[in-house]
């Protein structure tokens, strides 16, 4: 049998068949994919062939196959800076969910995720969410970050999960895709997608309690089916997003804004570091590109980890 991997829990994955019933998964012994050093073989959005078991009541199988996948988008696992963990497979694009405060997204995350997102090709789109609790300073602020990415090439929108402003825009744009939603915790992952689709009505939880707690209101992703042509998929809250085996040379490649200014620049293999006649460089003196964006780059071109610093923030 044939089906789409719609949530895992560790163990058991969740099966949607072309037919549209659900079947829990496992995984027997050893089951690798060539190439990826993953805590977790199979993730949502997997297509996978599976045989129902004999003898087993209800409805359960055993996954003999992933299908090839067109994309996927990896982590470091926590404590395992070797190993990886996939989000999710088969993504057409992503939503990622910004908020200036409460919590704080820093840009060096924003930018590191747009560099993984654009290293395995899927369109990632920013939503500024909370707009209606901004000030006017606030919100000049989140225009100027608008700005800025829609000047690197980024669809940008400034949404109001809870009161519904510009949620409409989001969902024009879900239609025939699946889309993943991420953010750090607390930026409103499930108050859109309940905005979206309210039969699903996700657990939220306030801010407060999220810190005091230390704890995500979502623990795994999961995908559901929108009454329209559209699937979404919700996944934890994100806090860093290591960027894994990339090499420095192609990490600018991974920055639209530097990447089609590049083939200005002196020498073809230019890092825009300290090469003569840098058309990144000169852009970013005449104030072209963003100092955060190139600032970002820098951070990632040293193999910095922010992910500690994005830890002393939240706190
Ligand atoms: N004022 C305001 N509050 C919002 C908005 N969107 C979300 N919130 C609130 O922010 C808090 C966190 O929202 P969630 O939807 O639970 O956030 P999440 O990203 O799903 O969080 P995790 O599940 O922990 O990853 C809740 O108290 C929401 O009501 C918004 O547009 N405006
Ligand atoms: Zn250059």
């Amino acid at each position: 049998m044939q089906g789409t991997v719609y949530k895992s829990t560790g163990s058991w994955y969740q099966v949607k068949t072309e037919t549209g019933e659900f079947y829990e998964c496992r995984i027997k012994g050893k089951f690798r994919i060539q190439g990826i050093k993953s805590t977790n073989p199979v993730a949502v959005g997997d297509r996978v062939v599976f045989d129902l078991e004999e003898g087993v009541e209800g409805k359960t199988g055993v996954i003999k196959k992933i299908q090839e996948r067109d994309n996927y988008i990896i982590r470091r696992s926590v404590n395992l800076s070797k190993q990886t963990h996939i989000i999710a497979a088969n993504i057409d694009q992503v939503f990622l969910l910004i908020t200036l405060n409460n919590p704080p997204t820093l840009t060096t995350f924003i930018d590191r995720f747009l560099v993984t997102a654009e290293a395995y090709d899927i369109t990632a789109v920013l939503l500024f969410n909370k707009v209606d609790t901004y000030t006017p300073e606030e919100l000049a602020e989140v225009k100027y970050l608008a700005e800025m990415y829609r000047s690197a090439g980024y669809e940008c929108v400034g949404i109001s999960a809870k009161k519904g402003k510009n949620v409409e825009k989001v969902e024009a744009k879900m239609i025939g895709k699946t889309s993943m939603i991420s953010g750090h915790s607390g930026t409103g992952k499930s108050t859109l997608i309940n905005a979206i689709e309210p039969s699903l009505d996700l657990k939220t939880s306030e801010i407060s309690r999220q810190h005091s707690q230390g704890q995500h209101t979502t623990t795994f992703a999961e995908m559901f089916d929108l009454s329209f042509d559209g699937r979404i998929i919700d996944t934890p809250g994100i806090k860093g997003f290591g960027v894994v085996d990339m090499d420095r040379e192609e990490i600018g490649d991974y920055f639209p804004e530097f990447f089609e200014r590049k083939q200005d620049c002196k020498f073809h293999n230019c890092l825009h570091l300290n090469e003569p006649k840098c058309a990144v460089k000169d852009a970013l003196e005449e104030g072209e590109i963003a100092w955060s964006r190139y600032k970002s780059y820098l951070q990632m071109m040293e193999g910095e980890d922010d992910n500690y610093r994005i830890d002393q923030y939240q706190k």
